[in-house]
């Protein structure tokens, strides 16, 4: 089992309805480290470093506004590095799937996401999909002064995105 770091952001909608607790209270039984965590004020050019992958998806901009925390008036997220052996896989699991109405209900989205009558899909947290997804999200949202262990930044210039994003 390899060791691995894996970003956590608890979403806005978590933090609007009180679930900020829950959410790290699903995530305590896989008994991983916490390397880092801070309340972040997202601006615009994070949240699109962020999902720079999503750019040309119909949903990108009400994806940026949810991450901003616009559509729920909150004003931080929170975000945390774990870390642990395969942090990355035990952590997307117990997340679930993107979706809150296809995730497994025993899981965090498929138990606290929901679809909004508006139509806005609020699934909680984000979690890192891969190494390579992770390491760059890590070098995005985190310094390496504010992390507990050495985590290696990604080839794909995680410094240049952290400065324009920042
Ligand atoms: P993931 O968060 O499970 O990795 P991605 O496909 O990477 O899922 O999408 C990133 C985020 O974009 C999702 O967590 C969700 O907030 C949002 N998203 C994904 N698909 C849709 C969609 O079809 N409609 C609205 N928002 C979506
Ligand atoms: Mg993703």
């Amino acid at each position: 089992m390899a060791e691995q770091a894996t970003l956590v952001i608890i979403k806005p909608d978590a933090i609007k309805r009180g679930m900020m607790g829950e959410v790290l209270s699903r995530l305590e039984p896989l008994h991983l480290e916490i390397i880092g965590a801070k309340a972040v004020r997202v601006s615009q050019a994070l949240a699109e470093a962020h999902y720079q992958d999503l750019r040309q998806k119909p949903f990108f901009r009400e994806l940026i506004d949810y991450l901003q925390g616009k559509l729920h008036g909150t004003s931080f997220v929170l975000a945390l590095v774990f870390w642990g052996p395969d942090a990355i896989e035990r952590v997307r699991q117990v997340a679930g799937a993107t979706h809150p109405e296809q995730a497994d209900p025993v899981s965090i989205r498929g138990a606290l996401g929901r679809m909004t009558s508006a139509g806005v899909m609020e699934n909680v947290l984000h979690a890192s999909a891969d190494p390579q997804e992770a390491l760059r999200e890590i070098a995005l949202w985190f310094t390496p002064q504010e992390l507990l262990r050495p985590v290696p930044t990604s080839r794909s210039g995680s410094i240049r995105i952290r400065s324009k994003a920042r």
